[in-house]
């Protein structure tokens, strides 16, 4: 999938501090639950004393744990006591409270939900009979798994997943011996102590970097979850010992570079329900061989070697609710058979080689259909402009299906759309008026890269305008709520489109927005100066219109912008001040415009993060100062075609990103059609680089009246 992964490696939203993701239950039963308190048991006063012990070791800021007063700590939240015994049993801290998106754009989001501390209290170790332990989506930022969890002989379940924890899953760990997590040298061991355990019903150990043996007697017979994606297995070719866990119903692999040499280790599987094999080497004659499951729900074969045709036997599967198969060499066109699988909810089958041309009676019995991507293939949607699909879609991924000329009618009828990308679609034709007027939560919308016309103003901001009063009615918002987060729109793709006009005011209410594309269009007038309040913006993209005036300084308020083109406009007038509260800046291209400034010194002293700064062909006149210096991880500068003057500063030598050639961080859109298209002038020649743009480092300074020589130095940067 195309899905804008580049928002999940940005390091610095808040909750990506997983460390660890080590999940081990049995299926021995808990004999109580959290009613478990009616008993006529009051606690054993030891307890007790334990957990406010255990307690007082906690920070709790929102004061989560305010019910743990008083003598019967059965009835405390998170506790339940077993009911003959009076033992506490469980004690489950987590932290129901995910982050909501629109706090995780916040990177000084701070975690007042979460239980914190820099040492949790050993007094846990007298509540002898505990056997389910959850202090999972906490911050205990750093921390040693604590050792004397060990101890805790009893323990059944144990979840400390995105909890802040760090380092080794201590010994003892009750029948899980030996277990290890993260980046441990004898991580072996860990799998071969849980592998021994006869009852053990549910085993995650997803991305815990263990090492899994190939030759291995296992005892885990009972297993019916194991999950094992994100780790490392001594041979690429399948296990054999995972041919004797019959009654597995769920099993992940994602990620580990397998192969199944024999084609046989899932045909006797034949109770499987999900089965994630995603970025693995398997072949289509797996896949074939996995058709035998009629069980089978989900199935993710994506980013795998599967060739050739999907196979027809792909309709065996009449339960099939999901179907990934993207990223793969699949050709030819799309098996009848594949469209029989009336109870699919997700089909992924873009990024293939896929032909031919899908209608109305392709999709006839995909009632359920939710989620589907069939972009990046060589398909065409042809339907009438009446048809009525039978599904009502959430995602609708259609990039480079030949859908147009005109624009699609029967979105009309899918009234939950979320995200829509048809970019790159053949669409000749204005938006029309009904768009969107259904669509209640939009995420995104990208219609890029066709040739939409029409201005902005009368079609597309009324479909974002009237999306914007719909929700406003539908959840009888107030102003604040509005303020908040509503309108939840993430991103607007309609790049590379023919719209004329002016870029509309109303395009500052979708607040939410982190990635706004409208370059390459034939917009023009000034930047409204309200763009300013888009202030999670990350990606702001307006290059190749017709815009001038000059840049507003509003734009200063945008200080999650990591991405800034403004290039190939008629912008004039100096840069104002304001950019300079830009720090996170990497990307920064005002090539082509007419700005009359000087290089300003907030390049290099506050946007110290930049990877790419363009300000080509423009009228920039004075020295080249030293603050440009500051600038370790510059790849690219491009000065050239301006009015610079004085010498080459000797310093250019701390640029040191130039010193090799590793190619940069920069996390671009991994939609390659969407990518930053920079334009570099090199001896003359007008290059484009998109997608191996991170890879380029290059200074260029021609077209100026710089004087003296070259410095030394620059000859040090050997990756130029
Ligand atoms: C709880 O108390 C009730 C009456 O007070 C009694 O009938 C019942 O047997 C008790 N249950 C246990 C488990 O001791
Ligand atoms: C981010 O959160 C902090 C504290 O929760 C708050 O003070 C600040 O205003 C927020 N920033 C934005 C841009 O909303
Ligand atoms: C987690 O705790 C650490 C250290 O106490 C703190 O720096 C960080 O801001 C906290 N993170 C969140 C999301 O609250
Ligand atoms: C462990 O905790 C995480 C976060 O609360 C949860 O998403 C996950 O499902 C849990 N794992 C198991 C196996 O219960
Ligand atoms: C699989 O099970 C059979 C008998 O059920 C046993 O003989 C064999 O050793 C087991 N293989 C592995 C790899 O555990
Ligand atoms: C594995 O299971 C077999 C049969 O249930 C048992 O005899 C053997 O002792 C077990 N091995 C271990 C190490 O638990
Ligand atoms: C697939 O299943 C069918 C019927 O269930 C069976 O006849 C056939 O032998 C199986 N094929 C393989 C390759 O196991
Ligand atoms: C499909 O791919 C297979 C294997 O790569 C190739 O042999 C075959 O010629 C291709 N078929 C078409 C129609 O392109
Ligand atoms: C656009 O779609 C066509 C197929 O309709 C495809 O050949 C072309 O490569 C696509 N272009 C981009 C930039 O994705
Ligand atoms: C709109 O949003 C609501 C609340 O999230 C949801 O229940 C509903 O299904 C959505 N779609 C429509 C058409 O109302
Ligand atoms: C260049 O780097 C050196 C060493 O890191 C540093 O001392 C110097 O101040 C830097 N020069 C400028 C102009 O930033
Ligand atoms: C090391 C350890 O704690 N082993 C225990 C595993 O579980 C069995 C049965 O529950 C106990 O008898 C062992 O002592």
């Amino acid at each position: 999938m195309g899905h804008l992964n580049f928002l999940d490696t940005t390091p610095s939203l808040p909750f990506l501090f997983l460390f660890i993701t080590i999940l081990v239950a049995s299926q021995i039963p808990f004999g109580c639950t959290r009613q478990a308190h009616s008993s006529n048991f009051t606690c054993i006063e030891s307890e007790r004393q334990a957990l406010l012990q255990f307690r007082d070791s906690l920070i709790d800021e929102s004061n989560r744990l305010s019910s743990w007063i008083g003598e019967d700590c059965c009835s405390w939240d998170g506790i339940s006591c077993h009911k003959t015994t009076g033992h506490v049993v469980t004690l489950d801290l987590r932290n129901l409270k995910q982050p909501e998106t629109y706090e995780t754009y916040n990177t000084s989001y701070h975690c007042r939900s979460c239980l914190a501390g820099d040492q949790l209290s050993p007094s846990l170790v007298n509540l002898i009979n505990l056997r389910y332990l959850d202090l999972s989506v906490n911050n205990f930022s750093g921390l040693q798994i604590p050792t004397f969890l060990g101890l805790l002989k009893d323990l059944r379940y144990l979840n400390l997943s995105s909890a802040g924890f760090v380092g080794e899953v201590p010994h003892h760990l009750g029948n899980l011996s030996h277990l290890h997590g993260v980046g441990l040298s004898n991580a072996r061991d860990g799998f071969l102590a849980v592998s021994m355990l006869p009852s053990l019903k549910t085993l995650d150990l997803e991305n815990c970097r263990l090492v899994v043996p190939h030759l291995l007697h296992v005892n885990f017979t009972s297993l019916s979850s194991l999950k094992l994606g994100f780790n490392q297995f001594l041979n690429p070719t399948l296990p054999p010992w995972l041919r004797n866990l019959t009654g597995l119903q769920d099993l992940g692999l994602s990620y580990n570079n397998l192969d199944d040499k024999f084609h046989d280790t899932f045909r006797q599987m034949t109770s499987l329900v999900n089965l994630d094999l995603g970025r693995n080497h398997f072949d289509t004659s797996t896949l074939r061989s996995i058709c035998n499951i009629s069980s089978l729900t989900g199935l993710d074969m994506s980013d795998n070697e599967l060739q050739g045709s999907i196979p027809s036997e792909i309709g065996q599967f009449p339960q099939l609710t999901v179907l990934k198969l993207y990223n793969n060499r699949l050709n030819d066109t799309i098996p009848s058979s594949l469209w029989q699988l009336t109870k699919l909810q997700t089909l992924y089958i873009d990024a293939n080689a896929l032909t031919g041309e899908l209608s109305e009676h392709h999709f006839a019995k995909l009632k359920e259909l939710k989620r589907l991507d069939i972009s990046d293939n060589l398909v065409s949607l042809h339907v009438s402009s009446s048809w009525v699909p039978p599904f009502q879609l959430q995602y609708i991924w259609m990039g480079s299906v030949k859908i147009g000329p005109r624009f699609p009618n029967w979105l009309r009828t899918q009234k939950e759309i979320e995200e829509l990308n048809m970019y790159n679609a053949s669409i000749s034709d204005a938006i029309p008026s009904w768009f969107g007027v259904h669509s209640n939560d939009t995420g995104g919308l990208i219609l890029s890269g066709n040739k939409l016309e029409g201005s902005l103003n009368s079609d597309i901001v009324q479909w974002m305008t009237l999306l914007f009063f719909f929700l406003k009615k539908k959840f009888y918002a107030t102003a604040a709520d509005v303020d908040k987060k509503v309108v939840q729109m993430w991103y607007l793709l309609l790049n590379h489109n023919h719209f004329t006009g002016s870029i509309p005011e109303d395009l500052c209410k979708l607040r939410t927005l982190i990635y706004l594309d409208l370059s390459n269009n034939h917009l023009s007038g000034r930047i409204p100066l309200c763009l300013g309040n888009l202030r999670y913006l990350r990606i702001l993209y307006l290059g190749s219109n017709s815009l001038y005036g000059q840049i507003p300084g509003s734009l200063g308020n945008m200080g999650e912008l990591i991405s800034l083109q403004l290039s190939k406009n008629r912008f004039d007038g100096k840069l104002p001040p304001s950019m300079q509260n830009l720090k996170r800046l990497r990307f920064l291209d005002l090539g082509e415009n007419r700005i009359a400034d000087t290089i300003p010194a907030w390049i290099g002293e506050r946007s110290s993060h930049l990877e790419f700064l363009t300000i080509q062909s423009n009228n920039f006149h004075g020295g080249i100062s030293n603050t440009l210096c500051q600038l370790p991880y510059l790849q690219v500068l491009n000065l050239a075609h301006n009015d610079l003057s004085g010498s080459i500063p000797h310093c250019f030598k701390n640029f040191t990103a130039m010193e090799s050639t590793e190619p940069g961080t920069f996390p671009y859109s991994n939609i390659s059609y969407l990518d930053p298209v920079l334009q570099n002038f090199k001896a003359g020649i007008e290059l484009e680089y998109s997608k191996n743009l991170p890879s380029v480092k290059s200074i260029s300074l021609s077209g100026n009246n710089l004087v003296g020589e070259i410095p030394d130095e620059i000859m040090g940067l050997v990756g130029l």
